[in-house]
């Protein structure tokens, strides 16, 4: 069992749509990771709510200790919040581990999907600038 501590960075992303009645949405951004133990995703990670926005800048740093053995892959999810009902799902994407990674890491933009997003036609719903490194 190899617990590291790895910083992340969720710098900024691009909604590819509106998600609410004035064309806009209010983004956030969930990381986790599948757990080999389980099966199940583990989230980690929650940004602030960037309000009315399709070009939100979350800026959110954080570091985390992760059991990079347990590690199947990186999840990122993108959802809009909503005040009634539950919030849209926007699209994710799955990395791989990242026990690779160094201190000097990575930084680099990860297009999200979703599937059952018929109007998207395959294209990306939205996309994020991450960077990832080790501690
Ligand atoms: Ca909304």
């Amino acid at each position: 069992m190899v617990k590291e501590t790895f910083h992340f960075f969720v710098v900024s992303g691009k909604v590819t749509k509106g998600y609410d009645s004035n064309g806009l949405a209010d983004p956030y951004v969930k990381m986790g990771f599948i757990s080999k133990k389980t099966g199940k995703t583990e989230f980690f990670l929650k940004t602030k709510v960037c309000k009315k926005t399709l070009l939100p800048e979350f800026q959110h740093n954080q570091d985390q200790e992760l059991e990079t053995d347990d590690i199947e892959k990186m999840v990122i999810e993108m959802y809009d919040n909503d005040l009634i009902g539950k919030d849209d799902f926007i699209g994710k994407t799955t990395l791989g581990n990242i026990s690779y990674l160094t201190k000097e890491g990575t930084l680099q933009r990860y297009n999200l999907f979703n599937e059952n997003d018929k109007e998207l036609a395959g294209g990306p719903s939205a996309n994020v600038y991450l960077g990832m490194s080790k501690k």
